[in-house]
């Protein structure tokens, strides 16, 4: 009796998920890291607690490639890229990883959906929301630094983002949970 409710295409381009999940978690990570090591501690324990939820991301798929009785393949995680050159860089580089993982996130959607399976495509809704909300998130800081000077930020806004960092929440608001009253 075949239990597996995934087809081999699918079962691959998650498990491939999986690892870019753990991918975009290491460069958080080395980012984090990166950061601290420049004395900006608050923006260091946001880029860690990203980290966290790009690991927590990895480990939904583990868990649903497993709940629908398919093979998970741990592999090696690639080695992040180079570190930023500025803290712009550094926002601009989160971004572009963001669009990028959307597109994988996208291209999901899509095979889930030109196989009609129905259970992936619904599971894949999860993913298009949070990759809204960390695209969203991760421009609204690049506008903050381009307010405060882009390349040229000085260190008082430095300071002022370093410290608003540490509190920021790590959900953005979208725009479908807008009103008029609450905008
Ligand atoms: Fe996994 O959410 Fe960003 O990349």
């Amino acid at each position: 009796m075949n239990t597996n409710r995934l087809s081999p295409t699918l079962t691959t381009a998650l498990n491939e998920q999986m690892t870019k999940e753990a991918h975009a978690s290491q460069i958080y990570l080395s980012y984090a890291a990166w950061a601290d090591n420049l004395g900006y501690g608050g923006i260091a324990n946001f880029l860690f607690r990203h980290a966290q939820e790009e690991r927590n991301h990895m480990m939904k798929i583990l868990e649903y490639i497993l709940k629908r009785g398919a093979e998970v393949k741990v592999v090696a995680i690639p080695a992040p890229p180079a570190n930023p050159k500025n803290m712009q860089n550094c926002f601009e580089k989160v971004f572009e990883h963001e669009v990028d993982n959307t597109n994988a996130i996208y291209k999901l959607v899509k095979m889930s959906f030109t196989e009609e399976d129905w259970a992936t495509w619904n599971f894949m809704q999860w993913f298009v929301k949070e990759q809204t909300e960390e695209e969203t998130l991760a421009l609204s800081l690049l506008d903050k630094i381009k307010i405060a000077g882009g390349k040229n930020i000085d260190s008082n806004s430095l300071y002022s983002l370093d410290r608003d960092l540490q509190i920021t929440p790590d959900d953005a608001t979208l725009a479908q949970d807008v009103t008029a009253e609450n905008p």
